[in-house]
């Protein structure tokens, strides 16, 4: 692009200029002097001064793909996981070091301010983390992304952990503005709800619908070391200037206002809840609420440029993050149908080439479906939309396959058996040209079991796309000692191209290598270690073997068979003190969805095994156990790089895919883990030398549930597991309450297992025992660690997001002149 073509000019990227320009920011922007900022000030005074650096880049990205006509993708996601923006920002810049020095001739420390920013954490956990770090992708391949999601006022809530329990507490994340963020207050849709159908001829009107208009917020996503930046565009609710004018409220001025917050409540708050559905009428107002105002920006975005809307599929991409965005495809056909005058056939062609969707769950709580009476009450035009997929889609499998009645009750995108509701994960699958899940184990579950009928009917759309994650924020930002040994070794181009890390598996046998990996983790341990100390006020031993296992608390992941685990070694400890032991830190993160009974039980019973064990003089820094409250982005970048052991201990056929086993192992910690998800191709990566496997197959899995599974059995057969369950039952570690942990006793002995945690006990504790004899041996142990850095080339988003772009997508990523 030639320089005339756009002239701004933020200043400089010397340390000089930067100074200069924080200075200028404090000042003028945030009205204060240095003597009398905080650190938030000083926060957003440099978040300002990088973020217009950033200006620079997108305003010429937007411009060079606007000029290229290339084609489009938009990643609809009702989550985006970000987290901090600032230090990333400045790496991808190139200007870390020079702000660096900029703020501490201020006589500020750049970590201090980077730590006062607050996360955006507006997602859950793995599938808003991973939106995340597609976006991070795109915009570092140069591909036309954008990203459209929700504006929530209030993120994942805050957990405190109080006598052992999680309290939740509301994360305003706005409190002290968000610096990075562009209002569009001219950018808005109106989007509408209710009303009704009126038939005139072949057309219909929605009509006497109450409105809310969707406000357009843009975040720049800076690329990593290319002027290429994308925009991630979130909406929040406003009311309409109607709402305070209609007869219901004309002189009832506080009725007004009540209703305008009423109606801008759709955007307030986040769902906590992940790998269960809440079946409130609110979450599905939130899913059509972005939706519509993103297909309607897309559309008036395409209409605008090419003047009509015929040749839409050949310009744009919508990909679905799970089903949650799925009434994207009855909103553009509706929109083609009702609004842009297409007839059905061409206009149903069109939507299924522009849609693709990836599932990320195979459980059955986690899969959407609504009642279809809410969805009529709520979106009436859209149910008999949905209906009309409906009829013609059976009636074509009735052509294809005959007329099969129980296929097609299976098959129907309406599930008859009790009330009636639309399977949204059936819809999302018709409505596209291809659905993906998210790796390999998962994508062949996906076509055996929830998808089995459609994939007879559609054979060629299901694929799989391997899960990944953003090398740049997980290594070069989170662990910068080791991102600087690399780059000694192979210089810094892994970050864009993560196969070169393959060049450091020859260095396994390296001694010196090998001790300098060792000293990085000691040192990333005994950070995290004084961390813990200062705001958990918990001592740790950095010479002990951190043991990791930090991820959504679900019955599913088992942080219970984690807990057995702890328990059987505290009491074989206390049988034999005297023993060769490996000291041990176990490490345990993670929220709670609110409502999640079971899941708030299982913190407590950590938290309580731990106060017992920590207490203990007997135990004498052998073990110690820690429950770090308020997992999330930022809580992971301190205590992944200081793991040695990597838990990834799901149910086979269980966990879809899993994130943080890729960022785990790229910072050199071992996986302890099942035969699940991306496991399985960790250890093809890795070599099964180099990885803990433990347990039943999913296979295994489905042939002991078919034998009938009867875990009582296994518990009265293994006295050790025995004994640890008794403990648990009997109040050993709740001499308070010591009926507290009866139900998970049950849960476990009595109810069934669902998990099958007491079928792989006992291989999982004997492999515990084989993680202890190599941690004795140090240089093997590290030496295994960098056969696990070496190996995490394929899990980089960039592979990844390639794979999409030429596989369903059908777009290429734009070079741009430097
Ligand atoms: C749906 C409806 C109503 C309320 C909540 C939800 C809801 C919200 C979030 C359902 C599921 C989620 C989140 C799912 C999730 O994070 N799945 C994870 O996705 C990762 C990325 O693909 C995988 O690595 C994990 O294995 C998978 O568990």
């Amino acid at each position: 692009m030639g320089k005339s073509d756009f002239n701004v000019d933020p200043g400089g990227n010397d340390v000089f200029s930067l100074k200069r320009a924080i200075e200028e920011k404090l000042l003028y922007t945030i009205g204060k002097i240095p003597p009398s900022a905080n650190p938030h000030d000083w926060l957003n005074a440099t978040s300002l001064a990088v973020r217009d650096r950033l200006v620079q880049r997108w305003v010429k990205t937007t411009r060079a793909y606007y000029k290229r006509d290339v084609k489009r993708v938009y990643y609809l996601s009702m989550e985006f996981l970000i987290g901090r923006s600032l230090t990333n920002a400045a790496l991808s810049l190139g200007i870390y070091d020079e702000l660096k020095q900029a703020l501490a001739a201020l006589d500020v420390d750049i970590e201090e301010v980077a730590a006062a920013e607050p996360d955006a954490a507006l997602g859950n956990g793995g599938l808003g983390r991973l939106a995340a770090c597609f976006l991070d992708a795109m915009a570092t391949l140069g591909i036309s992304g954008m990203g459209y999601g929700i504006r929530y006022d209030y993120g994942m809530f805050r957990q405190e952990i109080t006598d052992g329990n999680q309290v939740e507490h509301p994360d305003y994340w706005l409190a002290s503005g968000h610096p990075w963020e562009f209002p569009r207050p001219e950018v808005q849709f109106r989007v509408r709800f209710g009303g009704r159908c009126e038939r005139h001829g072949s057309q219909t009107r929605w009509v006497d619908t109450e409105d809310v208009l969707a406000i357009a917020y843009d975040t720049i996503i800076p690329g990593y070391a290319t002027e290429a930046t994308i925009t991630l565009r979130l909406w929040s609710a406003k009311a309409t200037d109607e709402m305070d004018l209609s007869a219901f409220n004309r002189g009832n001025y506080f009725g007004a206002v009540e209703r305008r917050t009423t109606s801008e409540t759709v955007s307030r708050v986040l769902y906590p809840d992940d790998s269960t559905v809440s079946g409130r009428e609110l979450r599905l107002r939130q899913e059509y609420f972005f939706v519509s105002a993103s297909v309607q920006d897309l559309l008036r975005r395409h209409i605008r440029r090419y003047g009509s809307v015929a040749n839409l599929h050949e310009s744009v991409a919508v990909h679905l993050n799970d089903t949650h965005p799925v009434l994207a495809i009855p909103e553009l056909l509706r929109l083609l149908i009702d609004e842009q005058q297409q007839e059905w056939e061409p206009a149903w062609d069109m939507v299924r080439k522009v849609f693709s969707y990836t599932n990320h769950t195979l459980m059955h709580e986690a899969l959407e479906t609504w009642p279809v009476d809410m969805i009529g009450r709520m979106l009436p035009r859209h149910l008999d939309i949905i209906f009309e997929i409906n009829a013609r889609f059976l009636g074509s499998v009735a052509s294809q396959f005959g007329v099969d009645h129980d296929l097609m009750r299976r098959l129907s995108l309406i599930d008859e058996n009790g009330d009636r509701r639309v399977r949204m994960a059936y819809l999302a699958v018709v409505g596209s040209h291809k659905v993906n899940g998210v790796s390999k184990l998962h994508s062949q579950l996906m076509t055996n079991s929830i998808f089995s009928d459609l994939a007879r009917v559609y054979p060629d759309r299901f694929n799989n796309k391997t899960n990944g994650i953003s090398p740049r924020r997980w290594l070069g930002a989170a662990n910068p000692q080791l991102a600087a040994l690399i780059d000694e070794q192979i210089g810094p181009q892994w970050r864009l191209d993560l196969d070169r890390l393959q060049a450091l598996r020859p260095l396994a046998d390296d001694p010196s290598f090998v001790d300098a990996c060792r000293r990085i983790k000691l040192h990333n341990k005994t950070q995290l270690a004084a961390w813990m100390h200062s705001a958990l006020g918990m001592e740790v031993d950095p010479h002990s073997l951190f043991d990791v296992q930090v991820k959504r608390i679900h019955e599913y992941k088992r942080q219970l068979l984690n807990a057995l685990h702890v328990v059987t070694r505290y009491n074989r400890i206390l049988a034999a003190p005297e023993a060769a032991w490996v000291p041990r830190t176990i490490i345990f993160s993670g929220k709670a969805a609110s409502a999640y009974r079971n899941a708030k039980l299982i913190i407590k019973l950590i938290n309580d095994i731990a106060a017992k064990v920590n207490q203990d003089p007997r135990v004498n820094g052998l073990l110690r156990v820690v429950f770090v409250p308020n997992y999330g982005v930022s809580v992971a970048e301190r205590i992944i790089p200081a793991a040695d052991l990597s838990e990834q201990i799901s149910l086979a056929g269980t966990e879809a895919s899993g994130t943080g086993n890729m960022k785990l192992a790229l910072n050199g910690a071992l996986t302890i883990g099942t035969l699940d998800g991306a496991n399985i191709e960790i250890r093809e990566q890795v070599g099964q030398d180099n990885i803990f496997i433990f347990g039943h197959t999913a296979e295994e899995v489905q042939s002991i549930r078919m034998r009938g599974y009867r875990p009582r059995d296994i518990y009265e057969s293994n006295s050790e597991l025995q004994l640890a369950l008794e403990q648990i039952r009997d109040g050993y570690f709740s001499p308070d309450d010591p009926e507290r942990f009866k139900t998970i006793f049950d849960l476990l002995v009595n109810f069934g297992d669902q998990y099958l945690l007491l079928a792989d006990y006992a291989s999982y504790v004997a492999t515990q025992e084989r993680v202890d004899d190599l941690y004795r041996n140090q240089a093997q142990w590290h030496a295994t660690a960098i056969r696990n850095i070496a190996g995490m080339g394929v899990f980089s988003a960039d592979r990844t997001i390639a794979d999409y772009a030429k596989e369903i997508w059908d777009t290429k990523p734009l070079v741009l002149e430097q």
